[in-house]
């Protein structure tokens, strides 16, 4: 097989990227180890910028987002007693939106501009130094294949091959001591917008995906089982966290119907590119999830990287190619920054000192103009190519 962007993963990355490259007159083909039920059924990312949101609708995905997805002007932030309204629209001219993943994976899919091939196995790249790098894997029936390209877009996430034959590379990483239970409940949210709550026993949060279906999270240690926390001890830890009946405010509970741990950390790998492969979203770089930002730096790093190969394989220039991994870390390293400090300031560490050091800095985010608008400009993002 032969083709001009070998795309390996078929999530938000992947898709996006070939849907893009379609647009602008570039062949591609995507490979995906999973299947594709299993990819769209993945819960995960529930909050998108407005670059992205305009990024989508500017490339024809925007048709479900705007009627099904829900604009948000802003968040809440909270601490025992206090809640407190951060309107990022008053603050920094930008809203967010309420619109899961697997709605904008089953977009991707709907679009049918990638030519993707779901379940393979052995996914190897080979020669990505030179002018002609190529993949090979075995497909769904077993058969080897080897796809022919005149580059490769690593879009495989944290756990797949792409980052380690970009090496030699620089690796920036950090671990937190703590990990997030997740829910998705059949329940209208009990919120207007979500909130993120600092409350001595841990970090909560009220997210949501629609009028009928909640997201909440807890703070919990590193290693918990799932099957120590029953739906009941849940939703009583989320109450108290979250101020059950502080100022006639109630929590409404409901069915579960998913409960996952997921552990938190950074890493950044640079640079982005190594010769003729190219890194973009999860591959490249993870952030922990109390800022709101994966999914929306994957879909930037592919904005910049189809802009890129576009410019490139259609025209010849190379300039854009050239700066793509400097280009794209610039949001990366910002939005790495914005994650870490969102976590750190939310989530407890049992030391005391810490304790009143973010009491103090979610006073001054929730009481000062300057502090409240450096939280709404990074957390309602960046303009995309910032
Ligand atoms: P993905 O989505 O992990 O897709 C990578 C794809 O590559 C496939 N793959 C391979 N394919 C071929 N060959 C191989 N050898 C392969 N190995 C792996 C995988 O099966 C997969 O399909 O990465 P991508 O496309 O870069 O997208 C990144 C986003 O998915 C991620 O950043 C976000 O989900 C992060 N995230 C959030 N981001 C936000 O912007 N807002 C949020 O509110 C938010 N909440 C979250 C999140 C991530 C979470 N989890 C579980 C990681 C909440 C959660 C719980
Ligand atoms: C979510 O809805 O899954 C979500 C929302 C906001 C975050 C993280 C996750 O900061």
């Amino acid at each position: 097989m032969r083709t001009q962007v070998a795309i390996i993963g078929a999530g938000p990355a992947g898709l996006l990227l070939a849907h893009l490259l379609h647009r602008g007159g570039v062949d591609a083909v995507v490979i995906e180890t999973r299947s594709q039920d299993y990819v769209a059924a993945r819960i995960r990312a529930g909050i998108l910028e407005s670059s992205s949101v305009e990024l989508l609708e500017s490339v024809g995905l925007g048709e479900r987002l705007r009627a099904e997805g829900h604009e948000h002007r802003g968040i809440y932030l909270q601490m025992p007693g206090e809640r407190h309204h951060l309107d990022f629209v008053d603050l920094a001219g930008r809203s967010v939106w309420v619109y899961g993943q697997t709605e904008v994976q089953k977009d991707l899919v709907g679009a049918g501009t990638a030519e993707v091939h779901y379940e393979v196995t052995d996914v190897a790249l080979h020669d990505v130094d030179s002018a002609r790098p190529y993949v090979t894997f075995a497909d769904s029936s077993g058969a080897a294949r080897r796809l022919e390209a005149e580059v490769i877009a690593g879009c495989d996430g944290s756990f797949g091959p792409s980052r380690a034959a970009a090496a030699p590379a620089d690796f920036f990483e950090r671990v937190y001591p703590y990990s997030w239970l997740g829910i998705l409940a059949d329940v209208a949210p009990s919120t207007d917008e979500l909130i993120y709550a600092w409350h001595p026993n841990g970090f909560a949060l009220h997210s949501m995906r629609s009028e009928t279906v909640s997201r909440l999270y807890l703070q919990v240690p590193n290693g918990t089982d799932p099957a120590d926390w029953p739906d009941d001890r849940i939703w009583g830890e989320l109450a108290t966290r979250l101020g059950d009946g502080e100022d006639g405010w109630k929590l409404t509970p409901g069915p579960v119907t998913d409960k996952s741990v997921l552990p938190m950390r950074s890493y950044v790998q640079t640079p982005m590119r190594h010769g003729r492969l190219f890194l973009a979203g999860d591959a490249a770089h993870i952030v922990p999830p109390t800022g709101a930002k994966g999914l929306n730096l994957a879909i930037a790093d592919v904005t910049l990287l189809s802009r890129a190969l576009v410019e490139w394989l259609k025209a010849g220039d190379t300039r854009l190619a050239d700066s793509y991994s400097d280009d794209a870390l610039r949001r990366v390293w910002r939005c790495t920054h914005f994650s870490w400090w969102m976590t750190t300031m939310l989530h407890t560490s049992g030391d005391p000192f810490d304790a009143q050091l973010q009491l103090a800095q979610l006073r001054w985010v929730t009481t000062s103009t300057a502090g409240a608008t450096g939280l709404a400009e990074n957390y309602a993002g960046p303009p995309i190519g910032f």
